[in-house]
């Protein structure tokens, strides 16, 4: 497994518009079948047998065998989040930035609008009730994800909060998760992953709360229930959104630090093999890709987790582009999770930006800061969805209500319409409710 760490070198003035298309395509993901014949049975599972079932994969796939119950119900006791002092104070500051950015997206008043005299429409705003919170396990310990997902679930006033997360081996969860837990008022810890974990959520077990909304990223057996159980209707579920592999996409011109940039890359390629990272170049000279490349090489070679990273830099590109417009028509149409800008004046190039998750602006800017503490939300959209799809903010725990309000003269000033659209659609119980009403005003009007 030596050798040189190197992405694929692209450049838009020899490769052919197909060519770069082609390299920027997004590495395939396992077969949607397959998936789901692992997943659909292990949600009717726990449909059929509830708890029972719930423990019985936590012991065979987490392989926490001596655990007997699969919820933690709040209050946690002390003795599961003991952690040293520095850690407490980055997560206590990361907490309070996350929640400030949060509590800033409260839209404090309903909206309301006459739209016609006496016509009062309006809009406000209500916690959805229940969340369940996916916090995934495997090769890292999250508990940054618990804060991005359980802080803004806080802010928004959800009244029951759970989180689900797959435990150790020796049946224990990772400290940090359970002190976070604790600090968003979460009812109760979920024992388990996977898709076992989103359909107890889903669904309810004896143990598990039933929630209304699954938020989380996880790996594609989680992504999969969470789009099975939102289809069904008969669980009464949403989602936040379809979740993949982390990615990122740099953008250097040549004010940038090659070091700078290097470590960006390389902070998201070391989540997972299948993550994918992006170097758009700026009108560099030979001599500066090369530096960025010996960099990314250097850096890579000295981290715990290199083997990992030189999975995602297999798929990887560095692109050479003429200009910063070039650059940005590309990241638009790839619509990386996370921007990161390190080139001149990137605050001006944020005007550009039509399609991203989150965009980091500036050389001082690593992308890390939006993961833990800044106060942005790291749960975010990936595999190009972030074309449609936002990250995840306060109003993703949040209904909108509207109401309207007529007075007798509102109803005389809007009825007109009402009555003749009725007509056109032939709905004339629609039509008889707006002139019944006109009907009574003109008697009580000329009884006086
Ligand atoms: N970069 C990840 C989030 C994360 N990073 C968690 C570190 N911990 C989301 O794409
Ligand atoms: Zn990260």
């Amino acid at each position: 497994t030596n050798g040189r760490i190197q992405m694929k070198r692209y450049s838009s003035a020899t490769h052919s518009s197909a060519v770069i298309q082609e390299a920027l395509k997004r590495p395939s993901q396992r077969s949607p079948e397959l998936i789901m014949g692992i997943v659909n049975p292990i949600i009717k599972d726990i449909r059929d047998n509830g708890d029972k079932a719930l423990l019985s994969y936590t012991h065979k796939f987490e392989k926490a065998t001596s655990l007997t119950s699969a919820v933690l119900k709040a209050p946690f006791p002390q003795s599961m989040m003991q952690l040293p002092p520095e850690t407490i104070a980055a997560i206590d500051i990361s907490y309070e930035n996350i929640q400030r950015f949060h509590a800033a997206q409260k839209e404090e008043k309903p909206l309301l609008v006459e739209t016609m005299p006496g016509v009062v429409c309006s809009r406000f705003v209500r916690p959805i009730e229940r969340v369940g919170l996916y916090v995934p396990g495997g090769t890292a310990v999250l508990p940054s994800t618990a804060l991005m997902l359980g802080v803004p679930a806080m802010v928004a006033g959800c009244q029951k909060i759970v989180i689900a997360t797959p435990p150790r081996a020796d049946g224990s969860i990772t400290p940090e998760i359970v002190y976070v837990a604790a600090k968003v008022g979460a009812e109760s810890i979920v024992l388990a992953g996977g898709a076992q974990a989103v359909a107890a959520m889903a669904y309810g077990t004896e143990s598990v709360s039933k929630v209304d909304k699954i938020l989380g990223p996880g790996n594609q057996f989680v992504t999969a229930a969470k789009m099975v159980v939102s289809n069904d209707t008969s669980a009464g579920v949403s989602i936040d959104m379809p979740a993949g592999p982390s990615e990122v996409l740099v953008i250097a011109d040549e004010t940038a630090n090659p070091a700078f940039v290097a470590s960006d890359l390389l902070s998201q390629a070391e989540h997972g093999v299948d993550s994918q990272v992006i170097c758009i170049a700026v009108n560099l000279t030979d001599a500066q890709m090369q530096a960025i490349e010996d960099e990314l090489d250097r850096q890579a070679n000295a981290l715990p987790r290199v083997d990992i990273v030189r999975g995602a830099i297999d798929h990887s590109v560095t692109l050479l582009v003429k200009n910063i417009e070039e650059a940005m028509v590309l990241s638009n149409q790839y619509a990386p999770e996370h921007l990161i800008l390190q080139v001149k004046d990137a605050e001006k190039v944020v005007d550009l930006v039509q399609n991203a998750g989150s965009v980091f602006v500036g050389p001082w800017t690593p992308e890390s800061v939006g993961d833990y503490s800044a106060g942005v939300n790291h749960s975010l959209p990936t595999y190009g969805y972030a074309k449609q799809y936002s990250g995840v903010n306060l109003s993703s725990y949040v209904k909108h209500i509207t109401s309207a309000n007529l007075t007798q003269q509102g109803l005389r000033n809007v009825g007109g319409a009402v009555m003749q659209l009725a007509k056109v659609e032939e709905l004339e119980a629609h039509r008889r409710a707006v002139s019944l009403r006109l009907d009574h005003m003109d008697k009580a009007a000329a009884s006086v």
